[in-house]
């Protein structure tokens, strides 16, 4: 029999066969996918379940059509998968309280294009309205929209908020993303209050790194949607890519590859470099360049 992954904590998995959930273990061996990761069965995996006993137990894993990864530590070559098949993700960025870097919110983004993962922004508390937290905020509505993304300004603590939110989702099967304290939880609580998932309390401890969500976890909505609460995550790391590649993850640079003189162009210093130029002329924005350079750093050591 086949079913879809909906918890995963490691040393046992829920998963949901028929319309039920059940608990389910791996089998000794299994036929694992090529893959170096810390974890070989992720939420939004399909798996062939054999019932031994009373108990149900994973042999098989079928390919997966996409999943979101992030290194398990930067110097690893390790990474930890987040979840798999999923339609689309929403990133969820707070301005402040906790604050979500841009250069967070980028490595995000460019992880998902390396995967053909649709993103949307979900600019959350806006209800905060510190001098700082409405600057940033300003600052990311006119930058996302320029180079592609949507991007909302929303509070989950606003109904009329979630149920746009909810009408977006249809029938898909959503990915929720963000550092720590965004409101992932929340916005599964707003949308399926009876799955009631831990939140908490904004407090000075998240820059300590609390984690309130533990495991990823898939949740049943409405019209057939499943949404994807995971924890809070630091930092990613981009696995598996080439230097040349990287810019390929930023439409508003691979828009204008062509431009470039050299086909193998890092657009760092090479000469008649079509991105650099868009740079200097303020097309492509400073920041996400930077952030681009971090990233490039980050693959060629
Ligand atoms: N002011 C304000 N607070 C919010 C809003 N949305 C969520 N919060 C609060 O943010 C805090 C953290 O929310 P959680 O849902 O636990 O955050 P999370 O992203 O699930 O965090 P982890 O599980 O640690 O990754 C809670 O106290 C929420 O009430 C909002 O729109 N405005
Ligand atoms: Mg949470
Ligand atoms: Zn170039």
């Amino acid at each position: 029999m086949q079913g879809i992954v909906t918890k995963s904590t490691g040393s046992w998995y829920k998963v949901l066969v028929d319309g039920n959930e059940v608990d389910a273990r791996l089998r000794g061996k299994i036929r694992t996918l090529n893959l170096k990761s810390t974890n070989p069965v992720v939420v939004g995996d399909v798996v062939v379940l054999d019932q031994d006993g009373g108990e149900y137990l994973i042999k098989e894993i079928e390919e997966r059509q996409n999943c979101i990864v992030r290194k398990s530590n930067k110097l690893s070559k390790q990474y930890q998968i987040i979840a798999a098949n999923i339609d689309r993700a929403f990133l969820i960025v707070s301005p402040a309280k906790p604050y979500t870097p841009q250069g967070f919110i980028d490595r995000f983004l460019a992880t998902a294009e390396a995967y053909h993962v649709p993103v949307t922004i979900l600019l959350n508390k806006s209800d905060l309205d510190s001098k700082k937290a409405v600057l940033y905020r300003e600052h990311l509505m006119e930058l996302y929209p320029s180079v592609g993304y949507e991007i909302y300004n929303v509070s989950f603590l606003d109904s009329d908020d979630i149920s746009r939110i909810q009408k977006s989702i249809g029938s898909q099967r959503v990915l929720l993303a963000g550092n720590s304290g965004v409101g992932k939880s929340t916005l599964i609580n707003a949308i399926l209050p009876e799955s009631n998932q831990k939140v908490s309390a904004i407090s000075s401890s998240y820059h300590k790194g609390r984690h309130t969500t533990t495991f990823a976890q898939m949740f049943l909505g409405e019209n057939g949607s499943k949404i994807i609460d995971t924890p809070g995550i630091k930092d990613f790391g981009m696995v598996q890519t080439e230097p040349n590649q990287v810019s390929h993850y930023f439409p508003e640079m691979r828009s204008r590859l062509s431009g470039c003189k050299y086909n193998n162009c890092l657009h760092t210093e090479e000469p008649d470099c079509k991105i650099l130029k868009a740079v200097e002329k303020q097309e492509i924005a400073v920041t996400r360049y930077v952030n681009y350079l971090s990233i490039l750093e980050e693959v060629t050591v």
